[in-house]
């Protein structure tokens, strides 16, 4: 009789939690830790001997390693774009790599990925590198109210790098406004003409602390001469060697904050994105130089942002993401020694190209996803898969209808995700610098014929950019050193057809 009891009064506990769990369920908080300029072969989770990021790795150990996952490009501002509104970023004008003083590019009536979140009763933010223009059409009023902004796209609170740490204005941007501006000493900005108060890394190369290599010759800034003129804002410059600091203090501030409710991060911390300046405690961490130091740096704020959730309990239910936007690059305009104390270190993992470019290094990418409540551990995963994917995904999970026309080319891929299927996209576009696309379907790529330069000298990195058609195999030739296109005209034919044919639909 007791025994009977007990059974019924646990039915009973178990049925009042019943909707709570699976509500729980339903609503993790989100991390999506997106790092800059990272390649596959970058973490030591994918192979990397020459360095080790064991506190990126612990997210692989708590989930899904994936094998085959894409950004949509090989450079920053379109990637970013498709991450958050869901549409590829060649379908709209103005997505290429974003000036500092551009307009805000996602339109305020698109639906973007903190709107589902939103929706779904979550406080978001996006804190770190925003790169998709802030304000009107002329560009942000730097000494007044920014908008729209993030803010206006789905997201609560915002501390952002408008642009990139190589571009003008080198300051923050809190919500709508320049962080710690001195309403006296307002700030211009200019991508055109020289402005000339303050020296440029041209005229003034001995006021350097790093030296450029190409570009990134104009206003000196902290000793490091950016792409753009600016004048004025002294009391709200960053300092290079604290940004990582900066940007994941507003992090934890933002989760410590949140703790009790769900929430929604998109953490886009600035590593490893030059000017590769970490924090002195980093210096010589990983005797690659500033760039494999900038990796350690990296791996340390993660693991910052794990430990905080460890500490808050929160790991269990928070689905965390890492990821970067497009691949790595040795030399991006500063002499860093990225080159020289490169140390065999294969950046790309096995692939051909990094960043700016067609081929795999361009935009195949980590992907680690943990989410310990509902995700099994060490689970590996070849499913193919997009950022692009993510917002039609989460939609799902959070049982929120995208309006019609949003995020046209998001699939949901929730349980790819959640480790539940291994059944991927049936094809990817994806795109490099340079004008034509690349498809991937099975185990076929075929990147169709470009005008575009093949090699960008100064960097020496191969785009892709071919005049004939390219068809690789790469399932047994994942470094596309084989162009089979005369081989399999067919397949030539099927994949460029493909590929019109998704370009066409809307
Ligand atoms: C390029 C810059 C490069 C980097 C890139 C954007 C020059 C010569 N090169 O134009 O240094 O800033 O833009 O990188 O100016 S991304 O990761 O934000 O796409
Ligand atoms: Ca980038």
């Amino acid at each position: 009789m007791l025994k009977l009891h007990i059974y019924i009064v646990a039915a009973c506990l178990f049925l009042q939690n019943a909707p709570l769990l699976a509500q729980k369920n339903s609503t993790p908080n989100v991390v999506i830790i997106y790092s800059d300029d990272v390649g596959y072969g970058d973490i030591s989770c994918n192979g990397a001997t020459k360095i080790q990021t064991p506190h990126i790795d612990r997210i692989a150990n708590m989930g899904i390693r994936f094998t085959n996952a894409y950004a949509t490009s090989s450079t920053c501002t379109p990637s970013r774009y498709a991450l958050l509104t869901g549409e590829y970023p060649w379908r709209k004008e103005g997505t290429g790599i974003a000036a500092g003083n551009a307009g805000s590019i996602i339109d305020k009536d698109q639906t973007t990925m903190g709107d589902i979140f939103q929706q779904a009763g979550y406080q978001t933010a996006v804190i770190g590198k925003w790169h998709l223009g802030l304000g009107g059409k002329s560009g942000p009023d730097w000494n007044g109210s920014i908008k729209p902004g993030p803010q206006e796209l789905g997201f609560n609170y915002s501390f952002i790098i408008p642009a990139t740490p190589d571009r003008v204005p080198c300051v923050y941007v809190e919500n709508d406004r320049v962080a710690n501006l001195d309403p006296h000493d307002p700030i211009s900005v200019s991508y055109s003409k020289p402005i000339l108060d303050l020296p440029t890394g041209k005229d003034h190369p001995e006021l350097l602390t790093m030296m450029y290599s190409h570009g990134h010759d104009q206003t000196i800034i902290n000793g490091i001469s950016r792409i753009g003129y600016m004048k004025g804002g002294k009391s709200a410059w960053w300092k290079d060697e604290w940004m990582a600091d900066d940007i994941t203090e507003k992090a934890i501030e933002f989760i410590r904050k949140n703790q009790s409710q769900p929430f929604f991060l998109y953490y886009a911390i600035q590593d490893i994105h030059v000017p590769r300046v970490p924090n002195p405690r980093y210096i010589g961490k990983s005797g690659m130089g500033p760039r494999g130091d900038a990796l350690v740096e990296l791996d340390d704020n993660t693991g910052k942002i794990l430990n905080l959730l460890d500490s808050l309990q929160l790991t269990n239910n928070t689905l965390v993401i890492f990821s970067s936007d497009n691949g790595p690059i040795l030399d991006d305009g500063y002499q860093d020694q990225a080159v020289e104390k490169l140390n065999h270190h294969m950046p790309a993992g096995p692939m051909r190209g990094g960043k700016y470019s067609k081929f795999e290094g361009g935009t195949h990418l980590p992907f680690l996803v943990c989410w310990p409540a509902v995700i099994p551990k060490k689970q590996v995963s070849n499913a193919l898969i997009s950022q692009v994917d993510l917002i039609a995904s989460f939609a799902r999970l959070l049982q929120q209808d995208l309006p019609s026309g949003a995020a046209p080319d998001s699939q949901d891929m929730l349980d790819v995700l959640l480790g539940r299927s291994e059944k991927g996209r049936n094809n990817l576009i994806v795109q490099g610098s340079g004008n034509g696309l690349a498809i991937i379907k099975g185990n076929w790529k075929y990147i169709g014929p470009s005008k575009g330069i093949p090699l960008l000298k100064e960097k020496n990195m191969e785009t892709g950019n071919n005049p004939l058609p390219q068809l690789y195999d790469l399932d047994n030739d994942i470094g596309e050193t084989v162009n089979l296109a005369t081989v399999y005209p067919d397949m030539v034919r099927e994949l460029s057809a493909l590929l019109e044919q998704v370009q066409q639909r809307k």
